[in-house]
């Protein structure tokens, strides 16, 4: 692996597969970074195996997207190893994510990371709003995630988007359906707009109002278990409702469409041995994302 900056963490395949022949970093416009961390989470473990699933599913994609007509993968899709964490506390596992999606984002690439648990999106969106001042982050998630503190950690995957907000301008919250009193009481003090799923479900405008919601320069992090768990069962905290497969593609879509995205996570994927659906939902979900983001610019080569 010839990188332009200090990089030592374990060998993996890449994103798409062998098939786009994995370009060289220099040349790549989208940089993959797996995160299997799985240190916090509160309910059933697993996330440690996502990001490998993830691209082992992307490996079976078709890479030409009927939608957008287009294949993106032409844009250079670079896959970084897995980064491993032996030993090292939350301080320096949160450190070491920010300088790597730092210097991801110092090279111009947008970065898509793959989790793991919620706990690796600040120090992404630290990295990312240092580039991209003023930056609004677009959170699709059951879970609020603004405990300041949980389990003795403010690095707690339920802390997850109160820790962003230390970084980001803004934050927009879509899927909601589990909080504590707690995290309710400090929305207001909070720069976050909520879309509670119960309101979304009465309100036919509320993705106009998401991006309204929204500054010009976003961020997407999106926790699976913000969708519907009939299509996303392999997650650590499933809530019943959420967001189906079609509602999160058109919204995703619109966002790109209106807004700048300097780049993104997919987080909390925690594979079921056997089942491949959720998994692949992962990979056709980013490959979409990227297809949103750069298709036009391969359309114009
Ligand atoms: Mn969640």
């Amino acid at each position: 692996m010839n990188l332009p900056f200090d990089y030592d963490h374990v060998a993996l395949g890449a994103f798409g597969g062998t098939t786009p022949t994995q370009t060289d970093f220099a040349a790549a416009r989208v940089v993959i970074l797996p995160v299997p961390l799985d240190r916090t989470t509160s309910y059933v473990p697993g996330t440690r195996t996502g990001p490998h699933e993830i691209l082992v599913a992307s490996s079976h994609m078709e890479l030409w997207d009927e939608e957008t007509e287009t294949d993106v993968h032409h844009i250079g899709i670079y896959t970084l190893p897995e980064m491993e964490f032996p030993f090292a506390s939350m301080d320096e596992v949160v450190a070491e994510i920010r300088r790597v999606s730092g210097e991801v984002v110092a090279h111009g690439k947008f970065p898509v990371v793959l989790g793991g648990e919620h706990s690796i999106t600040p120090p992404v969106v630290a990295a990312v709003a240092e580039r991209y001042p003023n930056l609004s982050v677009l959170q699709i998630d059951a879970h609020a995630d603004l405990r300041d503190s949980f389990m003795g950690t403010p690095h707690n995957h339920a802390c997850a988007m109160r820790r962003s907000l230390d970084h980001a301008t803004s934050l927009t919250q879509v899927g909601i359906r589990s909080l504590s009193a707690e995290e309710a009481e400090a929305m207001p003090s909070l720069a976050t707009t909520v879309f509670y799923d119960h309101n979304m479900r009465r309100d036919p405008a509320w993705m106009e109002r998401v991006i309204d919601s929204l500054g010009e320069t976003v961020y997407i992090s999106i926790d699976v278990d913000g969708l519907d768990p009939a299509i996303m069962p392999s997650t650590g905290t499933p809530e019943p409702g959420g967001l189906g497969w079609y509602e999160t593609l058109t919204l995703l879509r619109r966002v790109i469409e209106r807004k700048q995205v300097v780049g993104c996570d997919v987080v909390e994927l925690s594979p079921i041995p056997g089942l491949a659906a959720p998994n692949f939902l992962c990979a056709k979900l980013i490959y979409k994302i990227l297809a949103y983001r750069f298709g036009a610019d391969v359309r114009r080569r």
